[in-house]
């Protein structure tokens, strides 16, 4: 059945010019880094939701700080596996790739990925919590230098460049990432398609024609809306199907 929904896949792919692909935090899972939801998605006692919020920093800047730089220690050791391989290889071999990603680890960027979005910001960014005018910078230090890190222009805080709830996704990013539904097939890989508005894009494209499949290991909202769900790990779906388009 699934050797069925890969084919067919597959087939839709060969056919296809404009493909989009957007992606979270289960196409590096085979990289080890851990996944907001499910089991391991737990840091301390402590959800996403609880961490990634403006409130919570404004509460406790030092302990949403350590979560970042326990997040940054363990992703510093990771590379991309072959989720993150086939994706940069199509992302370059298709007539028009987007990859869309909500994953901050950049594992997409050491692969090497064209044309890639990262809606959600990245780790390695930073920028001034007061907003003193000081322009965002990278720091890949690990460990970081202080905790929590300052802002290098007014020694106030910094704050990780990542989107946190309640908060607005990049405009550019965005719009691009809605240009780009408008495609022939749009695939959501390794996401559990509950957190908006980059859950909302899969259908969105359905709605403009596109034909829509989700690869994930467990079922989400998104698989009773798309044509074709196929649930395995990412790393070996797309490994499977990318064997298929050798001509
Ligand atoms: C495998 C696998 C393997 C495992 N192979 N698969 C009510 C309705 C609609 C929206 C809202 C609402 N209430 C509030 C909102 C808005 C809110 C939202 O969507 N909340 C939902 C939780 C309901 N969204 C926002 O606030 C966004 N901003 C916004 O909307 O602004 C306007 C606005 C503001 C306020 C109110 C209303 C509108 C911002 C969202 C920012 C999300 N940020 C985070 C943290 C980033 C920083 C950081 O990393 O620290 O982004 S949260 C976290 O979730 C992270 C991820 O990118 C994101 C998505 O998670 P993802 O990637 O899907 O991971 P998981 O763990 O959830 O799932 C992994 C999946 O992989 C699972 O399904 C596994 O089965 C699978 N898997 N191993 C394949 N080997
Ligand atoms: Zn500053």
């Amino acid at each position: 059945m699934s050797d069925e929904k890969l084919d067919l896949l597959a087939d839709r792919l060969r056919r296809a010019s404009r493909v989009t692909i957007l992606t979270g935090a289960g196409v590096s899972a085979a990289s080890g880094v851990p996944t907001f939801r499910g089991s391991g998605g737990l840091w301390r006692q402590f959800r996403a939701e609880d961490l990634a919020t403006p409130g919570a920093f404004s509460r406790d800047p030092v302990l949403v700080w350590e979560w970042y730089a326990w997040r940054r220690e363990l992703i510093a050791a990771c590379k991309p596996n072959p989720a993150h391989d086939v994706v940069a290889r199509w992302s370059k071999s298709f007539e028009r790739c987007t990859v869309i990603t909500q994953n901050v680890d950049d594992l997409h960027v050491q692969a090497d990925t064209a044309n890639l979005l990262r809606v959600h910001g990245s780790l390695w960014e930073l920028s001034c919590w007061r907003k003193c005018g000081a322009s965002p910078w990278h720091d890949e230090s690990v460990p970081l230098q202080t905790l929590p890190p300052l802002c290098p222009a007014c020694g106030g805080l910094a704050r990780p460049g990542v989107v946190w709830f309640g908060e607005s996704l990049p405009r550019r990013e965005m719009e691009a990432a809605a240009a780009a539904c408008a495609c022939d097939v749009f695939l959501t890989v390794g996401t559990s398609a509950i957190v908006y508005p980059a859950a909302g894009l899969v259908h969105e494209a359905k709605r403009g024609g596109a034909f829509t499949a989700e690869l994930n290991l467990d079922p989400t909202p998104a698989s009773a809306e798309v044509e074709l769900a196929i649930h395995g790990p990412a790393d070996r779906l797309l490994s499977d199907i990318a064997q298929r388009l050798i001509p």
